[in-house]
């Protein structure tokens, strides 16, 4: 199984970041996604929006991985400002993952978010989150609504969704993958 293996080297090359609402559990995901790699120790808080700072992990020989601060509920007064000039200004920013509650689905906050990276030119994916907690018939439903909203009203959304459990982690290897893709540690191969 491939692993994101911690470096102490300082150079990188890339750099992919976690973005998402307060709570959606974007802690728990990096978490999930290093669970190969004990030296990297992410917080997970009980309360919403306990990361307030950006956080950053050194990943592999190419990449640094960015907890961004949550917004909307209890988030920090400077997001805004704050996340947006680091998104602007990112040169060498590989990939934003937009995170979504699979459990409710887009919401007015995440609409903010996906403006603001449509408006910057960021290349995104959305990741659903917490897909343990919705039901069937409820993640079918967030499914369905969000895969047409990516597919008719975003430009720079990778076309697929990400369907994620940190807890039972289903969905975090293929996502491990596809982090490790975009930054040049993993090659796609042909089949034959
Ligand atoms: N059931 C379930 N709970 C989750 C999952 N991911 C995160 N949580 C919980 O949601 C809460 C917020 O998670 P956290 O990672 O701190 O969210 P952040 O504010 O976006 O960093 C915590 O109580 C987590 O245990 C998941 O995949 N399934
Ligand atoms: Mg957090």
């Amino acid at each position: 199984m491939l692993s994101l293996v911690v470096t102490k080297r300082s150079e990188t090359c890339g750099w992919v970041c976690f973005i998402g609402r307060s709570n959606v559990g974007k802690s728990s995901l990096i978490r999930a996604l290093f669970s190969l790699s004990p030296e990297v120790e992410v917080r997970v808080s009980k309360t919403p929006g306990h990361t307030k700072k950006m956080n950053f992990f050194k990943v592999g020989k190419k990449f640094t991985l960015v907890d961004m601060p949550g917004y909307g509920y209890r988030a920090p007064q400077d997001f805004v400002e704050m996340v947006e000039a680091y998104l602007q200004e990112r040169h060498n920013l590989k990939r934003t993952f937009l995170l979504v509650d699979g459990v409710v689905g887009l919401q007015k906050t995440d609409h903010i978010a996906v403006d603001m990276l449509e408006e910057f030119g960021i290349p995104y994916v959305m990741v659903l989150t917490k897909i343990d907690r919705a039901s069937r018939g409820v993640l079918l439903k967030n499914v369905l609504a969000i895969q047409e909203f990516v597919n008719e009203k975003t430009q720079g959304c990778f076309p697929q969704l990400f369907l994620v459990s940190s807890l039972e982690f289903s969905g975090v290897h293929l996502l491990r993958c596809f982090v490790a893709h975009v930054t040049g540690n993993l090659p796609t191969v042909d089949a034959n």
